[in-house]
């Protein structure tokens, strides 16, 4: 396992699902589960355990409101951990203190509020240091997410013709 997933409740699951679609699009071999801060302190322990056991290198966590799940499987690892905060509440404020304000000497890489997919892409570059092979998959997804872009600059000029394309003046 490369990657652990870990989402406080299973109303997490649509951003965790983001994560867990990008890692299978770039070969990320991956682990996810529902395991809570709050309600299941002691089960969570034994996963992050069970994770370091079979070689896990990061682990990505989301939740919400109280997110103290990040935090709590950084005490246990000295492996990176991506926390993502959920826009359950508060418009997501209250998730992203609680993931993104920790003490020092136990950092949670923190990424936007439901950021699920660059959350998967930020695992998947710290994998990439130990194989090229994701260096490669990054590099060709920068080239296809620029295409997309061009492709609606292109629409938007073919429905719109009117509109001057931005240029030098
Ligand atoms: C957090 O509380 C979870 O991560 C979730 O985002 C939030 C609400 O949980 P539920 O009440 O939907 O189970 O622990």
């Amino acid at each position: 396992m490369q990657v652990a997933v870990i989402m406080g409740s299973d109303s997490d699951f649509p951003i965790a699902k983001e994560v867990c679609d990008t890692l299978t699009k770039f070969g990320v071999d991956f682990d996810a589960h529902v395991l809570s801060a709050h309600r299941t302190p002691h089960d969570l322990e034994d996963y992050v355990k069970h994770c370091e056991s079979k070689g896990c290198r990061v682990f990505i966590c989301a939740a919400g409101k109280a997110a103290h799940l990040s935090g709590v499987v950084a005490s246990q690892t000295l492996r990176p951990v991506i926390g993502i905060p959920v826009g359950t509440s508060l418009m997501g404020l209250d998730s992203l203190f609680s993931t993104i304000q920790m003490p020092r000497g136990v950092p949670v890489m923190t990424v936007g509020i439901d950021g699920g997919t660059n959350a998967a892409l930020s695992a998947i570059q710290i994998l990439s240091l130990l194989d090229d092979k994701f260096y490669v998959r990054l590099k060709e997804y920068r080239a296809e997410i620029a295409a997309s872009v061009h492709k609606h600059d292109r629409f938007l000029h073919e429905y719109l013709p009117g509109v001057k394309r931005p240029g030098p003046k």
